[in-house]
């Protein structure tokens, strides 16, 4: 018998015209001229009209299944573009080209027209949207949780080689993708005080009296799986003005103090912080957090009481995982929920607590543990701070009996640091979750060990690791179609959601022929990436030579200044010695700078200082080309990424939790040159130490070197060419108008014991790329060792990440078809 037709949710014979149509009608605009970025629109609704009828065709299913779902609360989310990984996921991208070419357009300039959702910082929220990507995969049943702030992370521009900061007014011309749920909307509230009262059995209980309200709106974007079964809901919150409290001030005739409390209101969603690690502890970013917290704990609660069963099944229906420490103001929420609202008693909504959170932890840096005066807390939530105290309390006698008479153990446990009346948010994330992980195996041994050795000895078996992953459908199928192309020509197209199916290229290494389709590839993509240079700073980059990259965000202990130093050392080698037998070589580094990290900046304009002066110099034209990639962002890495041959991930060891770029250039078939961190590790296991550039100190000898009392002087003293380098940078050399520009590096090096151990590793670093330039030499051998890295990159895929979270933290299946 005949299968029954499945509904064609593409409808590709009518794509043209409903693209005209929304033209017309949605957007009020005239079909003639046909501006692209109005077919762009077009395109978008169309396509949004086309998801909205698969997504509620499939999810009755979804929600009919009383399966355990996962909240996933994070601050940031760094989706990118949408309109492309849509049309990949839905399996519609032969028929959108055909669409755009009728109307006169290619798909892919179209595409070009669209912002980017911005609204992260970095690593933490891209890893966010690649596990929203996962779970819609993968089928794991589960919802994203974040803020739908009005300025994403600021737009980056270079202005004498100075970064400058322009705000990224992201949805000003629209947002085809995030559907307003105006129906929806909870109340939040802040400030006021706690309230003691007795209700009618003579229980003592607590409300929450006098506070502000603040109104928090759900603004949905909807993320299709591959092939398009599945579809994942991101809910994202934008706060509105609660209209009762400011009508109140407005019928008193005070119209400004009503606007002003409008806007302090809304200032909640207005904008992301743009600090990726340490966190700014301001008060409107704790108000951010509880927003989040307190709007996305009432849509919880709602969607359990619906489904019928109480609170004692909360955690068999509700897995909560909080992203870093930032959104741990939950744990005293739910607390806060069950206790003062729902009426359980402490010790059984403690239970329910611990069996809902589970905590990930994303860095060791002592400044990005996350800490809140408690004043400001208790000012802000003080019934919150009252809850967290009576937790701290309970916990405290815990250790105390589990340790009797160690008052400095409690001292160092506890949640509300005695000595600074801090509180100290990882703490609470630990007490409150059942499981807390690290996002890559060494990082997952420095929590154990080293930052948190205490709490481990206390919960033996809480404290677990799941290594980061990236989703291979941006990544690759999307960001590298040529690449992509090869592969599935070779074994099928399996590998887009199977990602261990790579290893069957692992042959194709020895084969010649494969060998030059994958040079071409990559030649193609640094075709593309040159246009794109060019079309953007006008500066002209030749294809023909080395892709050495290396972006990310601007940071001391990622160490753009090392690779700086790289290239003034080759610099000064090619001046030597022009005829030097290294290939040609372009450097090409990018990354933002949080505005206030004033040593971040300088290394910016340090790069565009040597950039300016390496470039003009014809002595070395040919051979080496510095550029700096102003705006590194989503989109940018999709360009830049699939071009890289070798990839630059060289943090001082044991700083960088985990990285994310350094799985995203490996599969795009790049050698890394990198340090033994985070990842980095694994991917060398991975890939194997003869198809990748390790070099410098371990993350203990790091620890050892600066327990001994490091002396960069001597190192420098012992190493002509570093001191050298180091002169040129101090002097002024790269910048004579103003010879002074650059000695806060080097103070911070020199003066101040070099904390990153830059100088330490520097002979290391030059002698890896040595070896990268002997490699590179024969062609033949490095194009074997890059098919051997996209190869032997399964593993890192962030499918396998989902299911590992959902099998040992979330206690979730994920649906059948
Ligand atoms: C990053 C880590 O630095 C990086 O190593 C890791 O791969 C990534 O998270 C994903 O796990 C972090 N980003 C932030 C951002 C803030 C605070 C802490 C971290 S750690 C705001």
């Amino acid at each position: 018998m005949a299968k029954p037709a499945a509904p064609d949710f593409h409808q590709l014979e009518s794509l043209g015209e409903d693209i005209k149509r929304y033209v017309l009608s949605i957007l009020g605009n005239d079909l003639y001229p046909p501006d692209p970025f109005r077919y762009y629109s077009g395109l978008a609704y169309a396509i949004r009209e086309r998801l909205i009828r698969m997504w509620l065709a499939t999810q009755a299913s979804y929600y009919d299944s009383m399966s355990k779902r996962v909240y996933y609360l994070s601050m940031e989310f760094l989706p990118g573009r949408f309109l492309m990984n849509y049309i990949t996921n839905m399996g519609m991208e032969d028929g959108c080209r055909q669409a755009a070419a009728d109307l006169g357009f290619s798909l892919d300039d179209l595409a070009e027209e669209e912002r980017d959702a911005g609204l992260g910082n970095g690593g933490l929220g891209r890893l966010a949207s690649c596990y929203m990507d996962s779970m819609a995969t993968q089928r794991i049943p589960g919802y994203g949780y974040g803020i739908l702030y009005d300025y994403g992370l600021f737009h980056q521009r270079i202005v004498n080689g100075w970064q400058e900061e322009e705000a990224d007014n992201w949805r000003r011309h629209g947002s085809p993708w995030v559907i307003d749920r105006v129906e929806h909307l909870y109340e939040v509230k802040f400030y006021g005080r706690s309230e003691a009262y007795t209700d009618p059995q003579g229980v003592l209980r607590y409300r929450w009296a006098e506070a502000d309200t603040v109104m928090a709106m759900p603004c949905d974007i909807l993320i299709p799986g591959h092939g398009g079964k599945h579809v994942t809901n991101m809910r994202l919150w934008a706060a509105a003005s609660s209209t009762g409290f400011s009508l109140r001030d407005f019928n008193q005739g005070d119209f400004l103090g009503a606007m002003q409390s409008k806007i302090h209101s809304e200032n909640i969603s207005k904008v992301l912080y743009p600090n990726d690690e340490p966190i700014q502890g301001k008060e409107l970013r704790l108000r951010q957090q509880y927003f989040l917290v307190a709007a996305t704990l009432r849509d919880i609660i709602r969607r359990h009481k619906k489904s019928g069963p109480g609170f004692d099944e909360f955690p068999d229906q509700v897995a909560i995982q909080l992203n870093d420490t930032h959104p741990t103001i939950a744990v005293a929420e739910l607390m806060r929920i069950l206790v003062d609202e729902e009426f359980l008693g402490w010790d059984e909504a403690w239970a329910i607590c611990r069996r809902t959170f589970a905590y990930t932890n994303h860095t060791v840096l002592p400044e990005a543990l996350e800490t809140w005066p408690a004043d400001l807390l208790g000012r802000v939530l003080p019934r919150h701070l009252e809850i967290i105290a009576e937790i701290d309390r309970r916990f405290l006698l815990e250790v105390a009996a589990a340790h009797p008479g160690d008052q400095g153990r409690q001292n160092r446990l506890a949640i509300i640091d005695p000595a600074s009346r801090r509180v100290r948010m990882a703490h609470l994330a630990i007490v409150g979750s059942h499981k807390v992980n690290g996002v890559a195996r060494l990082h997952s041994d420095i929590l154990r060990e080293k930052v948190f050795p205490e709490f481990d000895a206390l919960y033996p078996g809480k404290f677990t690791n799941v290594t980061n992953g990236i989703t291979p459908r941006r990544w690759l199928l999307q960001a590298n179609p040529a690449l992509s192309r090869l592969i599935t020509a070779r074994i099928g197209p399996d590998w887009t959601t199977d990602l261990d199916r790579l290893a069957e290229l692992l042959p194709l290494a020895e084969d010649p022929d494969f060998r030059k389709d994958w040079r071409a590839a990559k030649r193609e993509n640094k075709k593309r990436l040159a246009r794109y240079v060019l079309r953007k700073s006008g500066m002209g980059i030749n294809p023909d030579t080395l892709f050495d990259v290396q972006v990310k965000r601007m940071h001391e202990y990622k160490r753009q200044f090392l690779n700086v130093l790289h290239v003034v050392t080759l610099y000064n080698r090619l001046r030597r010695d022009p005829h030097l037998a290294v290939p040609p070589r372009t450097v090409l580094i990018g990354g933002k700078a949080a505005p206030g990290y004033f040593m971040a900046k300088r290394i910016i304009r340090l790069i565009t200082a040597v950039a300016e002066t390496v470039n003009a110099d014809d002595a070395v034209r040919s051979r080496l080309r510095v550029v700096f990639l102003p705006n590194y962002c989503v989109s940018q890495a999709e360009k830049v990424i699939p071009a890289a041959e070798l990839s630059q991930q060289i943090s001082t060891a044991g700083m960088e939790a985990s990285g994310t770029g350094n799985m995203k250039f490996a599969l795009n078939g790049a050698l890394t040159i990198g340090t033994l961190d985070g990842a980095n590790i694994e991917i060398m296991e991975a890939v194997g130490r003869e198809n990748i550039f390790i070099f410098g100190l371990t993350a203990k000898e790091v620890e050892a070197t600066r327990a001994a009392g490091y002396d960069p002087g001597r190192r420098v003293a012992a190493d002509a060419e570093l001191a050298e380098a180091l002169d040129m940078i101090g002097r002024g050399y790269f910048t004579p108008s103003e010879p002074d520009l650059f000695a806060p590096i080097l103070d911070n090096l020199l003066r101040h014991g070099d904390y990153y151990l830059v100088t330490a590793d520097y002979r290391a670093c030059l002698e890896a790329q040595d070896a990268v330039n002997a490699l590179y030499l024969d062609p033949e051998a490095w194009t074997a060792a890059s098919i051997r890295n996209t190869a032997n990159m399964g593993f890192f895929s962030s499918d396998r990440a989902v299911l590992e979270y959902a099998k040992n933290i979330w206690n979730i299946e994920p649906l059948g078809e």
